[in-house]
């Protein structure tokens, strides 16, 4: 380790401090520069990605995944530019992330106001100069940390990086990674809480992205096998509660799909449910709602009975009444379970994505993590995979953004190498990442990428067909998807409608580096299963 003492040095050494280990980008010839050269002297990897999208989304979900902020770099003008979705990503997604770009420029080529570009998307934005040495670093971070999650962004010259700055304090002082732990339950409604929960004959609970941490899934499920209720979790929570357990019936999105149980609702609880995950619009429940969150900077959708502002569980224990009147039956859940499954039911001729995700289910080891992209193919690949923890699948909900699952896959696993991810990729949403096939094979990463081929931009050709217009800028001529990833170095399946998919699914996942399947799928039943669930 160097004893010099830049900017660049103090900055490494604060983010080594709150457990970085390492950061993402494509590299400007300015200061990022500076922190790869510091990073390297204090065990901090530097990883090369082929987009600045991928790279800021890689950081996020990093930031997700460990409760340290993930750390992007990117360079002056175009490379600034360029990441603006991964950052918007980390702002609707509540990821903690730290985005240092090159610049300002001294001159007016490649230059703009790069902190007003993410003014709307991030929670702070500035210029780090050797004046705020560690404490401007440190503050940075406790930024980012601070609840809700989200992204920072810092300017950062080479000149000011490479200037030496004074001798700073090596005894980090760890901030907090548990968003829930930051505070102390608030007792104001915790009375009330316990006595609508002792007075509810048919509570149900919808679990959100904040009941990912810590404690927080094992207290659910306490409060779910005391309530004996139905139990949605959203997109971002599934798996907080197992998909195994009798109490969990689907997935909560705030559409029609899910309205059949909570319309039985007299008591609605949110548990760490975060309004950024609701498709946007009105809320359509009667029954009084009791709000668990771990912070009062986020209202929730509606105003609640009670709300309980604290870690959610400690909240949990504040709130659990010693008995209740729950009158649901087990048969009655299960059926409503059957009930919410048929629904999402997407039938079709020959390889479905619903067939395609339960084989995937079926031959992935009991481990594998699914991430899945924004499309048509999501909502049957999200209800189609079984997820038993929390952070069992990553999605992009907040921003919905398409060219996620490679980047998230990889992400996960550099952070847990022998964790086999599965990613369920629409051919568009592949389209839009597809260099970091380079990334994924560079690092060897164990990811099986399912790439769901139907030639089209489903998702927008089902709202095209819906608004009765003409088929005009959805569909593409087919890709070889197999035949680029071969290209790349990455081994390779090509699996036509009626092929069997078994011996592809399995060879790939024996696998032990990425691999492709490319399979094509029948896309007809989209349309119907998206009117069964939206409306
Ligand atoms: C970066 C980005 N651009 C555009 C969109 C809007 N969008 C949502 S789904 C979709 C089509 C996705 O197509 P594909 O990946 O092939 O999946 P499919 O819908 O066919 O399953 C589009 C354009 C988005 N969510 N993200």
């Amino acid at each position: 380790m160097s004893n010099s003492n830049t900017l660049a040095d103090s900055i490494v050494t604060a983010l080594a401090g709150h457990g970085v280990q390492r950061m993402f980008g494509i590299p400007g010839g300015g200061s990022s520069l500076d922190l790869i050269d510091a990073a390297r002297d204090h065990g901090i990897d530097f990883v090369l990605a082929r987009t600045e999208v991928a790279a800021a989304l890689m950081a996020a979900v990093t930031g997700e995944l460990t409760g340290s902020p993930g750390v992007v770099l990117a360079g002056v003008g175009p490379g600034a530019a360029s990441i603006v979705n991964g950052i918007a990503y980390a702002h609707l997604e509540r990821a903690p992330l730290l985005l240092f770009t090159d610049g300002p420029a001294a001159s007016l080529h490649q230059s703009f106001d790069q902190n007003a570009l993410f003014v709307p998307i991030s929670k702070y934005q500035g210029r780090l100069r050797p004046g705020d040495g560690r404490a401007g670093i440190e503050a940075a971070i406790e930024v980012a940390l601070a609840p809700p999650w989200g992204p920072v962004h810092l300017d950062l010259t080479a000149a000011d990086a490479s200037t030496q700055v004074a001798e700073f304090d090596l005894t980090s002082s760890m901030i907090s990674s548990d968003p829930a732990a930051a505070n102390n339950v608030e007792a104001v409604d915790a009375e009330l809480a316990r006595e609508l929960l002792a007075g509810c004959s048919r509570p149900v609970i919808i679990a959100g992205l904040e009941s990912r941490y810590g404690d927080a899934p094992a207290a659910l499920r306490m409060l779910a096998d005391a309530l004996a209720c139905p139990v949605l979790p959203t997109y971002k929570a599934k798996g907080v509660l197992p998909d195994s357990h009798p109490g969990t019936i689907g997935t909560f999105t705030g559409a029609v799909g899910e309205s059949e149980s909570i319309d039985r609702a007299d008591l609605i609880v949110l548990y760490g449910l975060d309004p950024v995950e609701l498709i946007p619009q009105p809320w359509q429940y009667d029954a009084p709602i009791l709000d668990i969150f771990p912070h009062s900077r986020s209202e929730p959708p509606v105003p609640p009975a009670a709300r309980v502002i604290g870690p959610l569980a400690e909240a949990v224990r504040r709130v659990l009444p010693a008995t209740t009147q729950s009158v649901w039956t087990q048969d009655e859940i299960a059926e409503l379970r059957k009930r919410a499954r048929a629904l999402l039911r997407c039938s079709g001729d020959g390889h479905t994505t619903q067939s395609v995700v339960e084989l995937a289910g079926q031959v992935a080891p009991p481990t594998c993590r699914a991430t899945v992209d924004a499309g048509a193919h999501m909502f049957s690949a999200l209800s189609s995979w079984q997820s038993e923890t929390a952070f069992g699948v990553l999605k992009s909900n907040g921003l919905s953004t398409m060219g996620y699952a490679l980047p998230a896959a990889i992400a996960s696993c550099l952070e847990e190498p022998e964790r086999t991810v599965v990613a369920f990729t629409g051919d568009g949403g592949l389209m839009m990442c597809l260099g970091e096939l380079k990334t994924a094979v560079e690092h060897n990463c164990r990811i099986v990428i399912v790439v769901l081929n139907d030639s089209a931009l489903s998702l927008i050709d089902i709202k095209q067909q819906r608004q009765q217009r003409a088929s005009v800028g959805v569909r593409y001529p087919s890709t070889d998807f197999a035949g680029i990833a071969q290209a790349l170095g990455c081994p390779s399946w090509q699996v036509d409608s009626h092929d069997d998919l078994t011996p592809a699914m399995t060879a790939a996942f024996a696998h032990a580096g990425p691999a492709l399947i490319d399979v094509t799928v029948d896309s007809s039943g989209y349309g119907d299963q998206l009117a069964a669930l939206r409306g």
